[in-house]
């Protein structure tokens, strides 16, 4: 036990409104730490791939309607149907780039009527708890000029910037190392400013044990 969460990897989860780069920085990070020696690799949530994630997917895609509830209770079971994987991976030394997580969860379901951002966060209360969250900054204009919103769920302006509020709601949390980043920046830039935050990251959680998220 002590000797398996000595030299762990590092928990690294990019959240940011949609466009802002999320997809393209975890795979230049994960490239990048590769290719420096250090164990690497990329998760995405939701993970389509499960069977809850079929069912997410549909939902997305708009073949299937549920209850908001219980959508917002599957988009966090299909993390923690993950958590003995990724448990098994930090140990075993590999750094997790996570494309979003449980500040989408919440941000996503809190933006529609009648949900508390408390009630939205305790499903979640208890998964391993990442070590550093990159928020992408972009003013929803700028990622407007990235390409016009596809047709699935959610995909829509206004909806959008309310998303937005929630999140600055979560990052006022100083339990957790949120880094905002002005995805505004060119690609290169971007990666170079979070390289070096992910390389403190990495270092730090070295020492120390996994952490619980909201506890
Ligand atoms: P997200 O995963 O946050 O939705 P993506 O990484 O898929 O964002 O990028 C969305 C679009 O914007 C893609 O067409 C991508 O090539 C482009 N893009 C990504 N980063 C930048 C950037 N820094 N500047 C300009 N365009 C970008
Ligand atoms: N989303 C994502 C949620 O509503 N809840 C969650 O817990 C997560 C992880 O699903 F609209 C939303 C956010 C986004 C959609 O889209 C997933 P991408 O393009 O696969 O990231």
């Amino acid at each position: 036990r002590v000797a398996m969460s000595y030299r762990r990897g590092a928990l690294i989860v990019l959240e940011g409104v949609d466009r802002a780069g999320k997809t393209t920085q975890c795979k230049k990070l994960v490239q990048a730490l590769q290719e420096s020696g250090r164990p690497a690799e990329m998760m995405r949530f939701p993970d389509r791939t499960t069977k809850m994630g079929k069912l997410i997917s549909a939902y997305l895609e708009k073949k299937s309607n549920l209850e908001d509830h219980t959508v917002h209770l599957l988009f966090s079971a299909n993390r923690w149907e993950l958590v003995p994987l990724m448990r098994q991976k930090l140990e075993q030394g590999v750094t997790l780039v996570v494309d979003r997580y449980a500040f989408s969860g919440v941000a996503f379901t809190s933006a529609k009527p009648g949900f508390s951002l408390e009630w939205c966060m305790s499903p979640d209360v208890g998964l391993p708890k990442p070590d550093l969250v990159l928020f992408l900054q972009l003013h929803p204009a700028a990622a407007e000029q990235r390409g016009e919103f596809g047709a699935e769920r959610y995909e829509n302006s206004d909806f959008q910037k309310t998303v937005l509020q929630r999140f600055e709601q979560l990052m006022k949390d100083p339990s957790l190392n949120w880094q905002v980043i002005d995805a505004a920046k060119s690609i290169e830039d971007l990666h170079k400013q979070i390289k070096t935050h992910s390389d403190t990251a990495i270092t730090t959680a070295e020492s120390q044990p996994i952490g619980e998220l909201w506890k």
